[in-house]
């Protein structure tokens, strides 16, 4: 049967939620994750008039244009712009697992999913910051929040100890646990930009970034510098299941496996190849990673090998003979 799925995203600005999203669809269609490749899951996006319709006319609608997610998607290859604070937006998709998959998630499905993208002034400001924003905007979010079934939390990987945001986002937590209305079955906190950390390891990154222990390495270290992320457990016991991951929506360089990503071009640009223009100059060499992951977590309660829960972060810290090149 076809399931609806709402989806949060939020984190601060520039965080990367945009990015992940717009890599999203690429990411499965690659195979770029952490599941089973016997998994096998599709995602295709869809119109609004496709999510909204009743089921017996949905099949009418399947032709329509998908102009919203392309525009997404040719922003991020051109660079990327930040999200605009004068609404908040909705993009559709149908999600489906055409392959071995446990029982409880191929019995049901496909699934129609809205996932809700915004600026992150919007939920995740700078603390003391002036930040106008229409109050309209800000209740719209809010009842967004609280009427999805999953929040993905995105934050930059790198950027952790300078940021002037932790407060407004531990506040955020606190309030969400606290509010009894709220529909939240699962928190995913996702640390975004995770190819930065292997920029030094040449054409071994990938095998690097390839390793679970790896990440698990790395998301340990994290949650030492954000202890506030804490907070997520106090809303356990009222049955949401929290976990955390790593994506890199500019991933790797295919066929060279080194980080998609060009320090000596201005703003960091993509790899592309000199002369191509547009989608093909970027989809030729990019495979994104791990971008998939926090959202088929968050529609299907999932597990894939890169995703941790509080339990496995606790766990007795195993010695990770590698793990030093990343210190
Ligand atoms: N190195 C690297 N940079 C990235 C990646 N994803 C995004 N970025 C950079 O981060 C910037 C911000 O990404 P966005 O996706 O726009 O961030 P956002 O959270 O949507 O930001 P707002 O819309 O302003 O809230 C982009 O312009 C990119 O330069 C990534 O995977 N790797
Ligand atoms: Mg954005």
């Amino acid at each position: 049967m076809t399931e609806k799925v709402a989806i949060c995203l939020i984190g601060p600005k520039k965080g990367g939620k945009s990015s992940l999203l717009a890599s999203l669809a690429d990411c499965v269609a690659q195979a770029s994750f952490g599941y089973s490749p016997r998994l096998r899951p599709a995602l295709q996006p869809i119109a609004e008039a496709e999510f909204k319709a009743e089921p017996d006319q949905r099949r009418d609608l399947l032709n329509v244009e998908q102009g919203d997610y392309d525009r997404l998607k040719r922003d991020f290859s051109e660079g990327g712009v930040a999200t605009d604070t004068l609404n908040t937006y909705e993009y559709y998709f149908r999600l489906s697992v055409n392959g071995e998959a446990p029982p409880e998630v191929v019995t049901r499905g496909p699934w129609l999913l809205e996932i809700i993208d915004s600026a992150g002034e919007i939920a995740a400001p700078p603390d003391g910051a002036e930040v106008a924003i229409l109050n309209d905007v800000k209740s719209k979010l809010a009842r967004q929040m609280l009427t999805s079934e999953a929040l993905v939390i995105v934050l930059p990987l790198v950027r952790l100890d300078d940021s002037a945001w932790t407060g407004t986002l531990a506040r955020l937590i606190d309030r969400l646990a606290l509010a009894r209305e709220k529909k939240l079955k699962r928190v995913v906190v996702v640390f975004s930009q995770y190819e930065r950390l292997f920029t030094r390891l040449g054409p071994s990154a990938f095998t690097y970034a390839c390793d679970p222990a790896v990440a698990l390495h790395v998301l340990r270290k994290s949650l030492r510098a954000a202890q506030w992320l804490n907070r997520l457990r106090a809303l356990e016991p009222s049955g949401v299941a929290v976990r955390y991951t790593v994506c890199s929506a500019y991933g790797f360089v295919k066929r060279f496996q080194n980080p998609n990503m060009d320090p000596h071009q201005p703003g960091e640009r993509r790899f592309r190849r000199a002369g191509l223009e547009g989608a093909r100059a970027c989809s030729e060499y990019w495979r994104p990673f791990l971008t998939a992951e926090p959202i088929l977590y968050a529609a299907l309660g999932l597990d894939s090998a890169f995703t941790f829960s509080h339990a496995q972060l606790d766990a007795r810290v195993e010695e990770i003979s590698d793990a030093s090149i990343l210190a």
